[in-house]
């Protein structure tokens, strides 16, 4: 293992460790919770999950006004749907919250951000685009280098689990499986053959990069991730709008059911969904929130002005990569982060299975044109 893997390793163990010593397990984050972040404030049910439900409920009341919602509904269904990437206009748009659920992750303040325009994949790269890029250049990714990935506990078999060393057998659900990388998602007596549709895991920061590189594309910053996330919507929690189910429908592909012992899996999905599941947003984008957490280029940080900027690409530099948009993990009691606004961080070699990515441009790559 190469040192800042210990350092994730180490720090998901003095994580569970604090946490077990907190009393406050059902209001941790189970959803890739790898890096700094939770470990100064415990943020149980002040700041994590009522502040979080108090915020929707305000904002669901709000968006049941029958113009905003038909508003809102409409912006989903009249999108085209065709092509790799969608153009997404250049515009100013509100980033960040005044009401931020987690408030430790640097949600905060809410800021006029403006966005020249560019182009962004509709879908989050799936096994069978991975496999396009691992089969042209014989890349291998960091989880396959380094001989391990973290997979989430709830998915693996009981035969994998028992092989897992004591001391981090003791992580209620993170656990680092030898052999587990992309093509393995839980470990070698998994595969990917009836997942090929499905956004690709176990990818590191540094491998997103290389794939979006040989792609003719670079990964987005937060500020792109956040402003095509909203849709062209102001203001609101999700692509769709404030409603996490208006009309009673699923609209991302997240965590129903108590986490982690149970998962009911009402929106179709126990794991990943295909990277094509559930409506696009107003850009056409899919599953910008839910199925996998998506790397951006922005190191992280906290401490944001709030002055207006324009294509604001993060600090100079850091130790961790902003991932944004929750997985399949993500539920509202615990998680929350399947808003756009909502953040976390991983450090550059990190991988686990519920974390992919999906690509920017600033022009569309020749053999994307029509
Ligand atoms: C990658 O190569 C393998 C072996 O030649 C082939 O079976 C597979 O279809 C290729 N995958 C893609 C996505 O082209
Ligand atoms: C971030 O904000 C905190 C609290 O306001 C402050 O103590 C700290 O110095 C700030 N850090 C940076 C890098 O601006
Ligand atoms: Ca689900
Ligand atoms: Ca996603």
């Amino acid at each position: 293992m190469a040192a800042p893997r210990q350092g994730l390793f180490w720090a998901v163990l003095t994580w569970v460790l604090w946490l077990g010593s907190a009393t406050c397990l059902q209001a941790g984050d189970g959803d890739g919770r790898l890096g700094e972040g939770d470990r100064g404030a415990c943020g149980c049910s002040g700041n994590r999950a009522s502040g979080g439900e108090a915020a929707a409920q305000k904002y669901s009341l709000e968006a049941s006004a029958p113009l905003q919602r038909n508003q809102e509904l409409g912006t989903v269904q009249s999108k085209d749907e065709g092509g790799q990437m969608a153009l997404i206009p250049a515009g100013v748009f509100t980033m960040g919250t005044d009401e931020p659920a987690i408030q430790q992750d640097g949600e905060w303040p809410a800021r006029r951000v403006h966005v020249g325009s560019f182009y962004m994949d509709r879908y989050e790269v799936s096994n069978a685009e991975f496999e396009k890029f691992v089969n042209a250049t014989g890349y291998l990714t960091e989880a396959e280098r380094f001989g391990d990935s973290f997979v989430f506990e709830g998915m693996l078999s009981e035969q994998v689990k028992t092989g897992i060393q004591q001391a981090v057998a003791a992580a209620p659900w993170w656990m680092p499986v030898k052999g587990a990388n992309w093509r393995h998602p839980e470990g070698p007596d998994s595969d990917i053959s009836n997942r090929i549709d499905h956004p690709v895991l176990h990818v590191s920061w540094n491998d997103a990069v290389a794939f979006c590189t040989w792609a003719g594309k670079r990964l987005p910053t937060e500020a792109e991730w956040e402003y095509s996330c909203r849709g062209g919507l102001e203001n609101r929690l999700f692509p769709w709008g404030n409603k996490l189910h208006p009309r009673g429908q699923h609209y991302a592909n997240i965590w129903q059911g108590e986490f982690p012992a149970s998962n009911t899996e009402e929106d179709g999905y126990k794991g990943t969904a295909p990277v094509t599941a559930f409506p696009p947003n107003g850009y056409g984008l899919y599953n910008m929130v839910g199925n996998s957490w998506e790397w951006t280029s922005d190191w992280w940080a906290v401490n944001h002005s709030a002055d207006e900027t324009y294509n604001p690409k993060g600090p100079p530099t850091g130790t961790d990569r902003v991932k944004k948009g929750g997985s399949y993990m993500c539920h509202k009691s615990y998680c929350y982060r399947y808003r756009c606004a909502a953040r976390s961080q991983n450090t550059p070699d990190s991988s686990a299975s519920n974390l992919g990515f999906r690509c920017a441009a600033d022009t569309l790559p020749d053999y994307l044109k029509g």
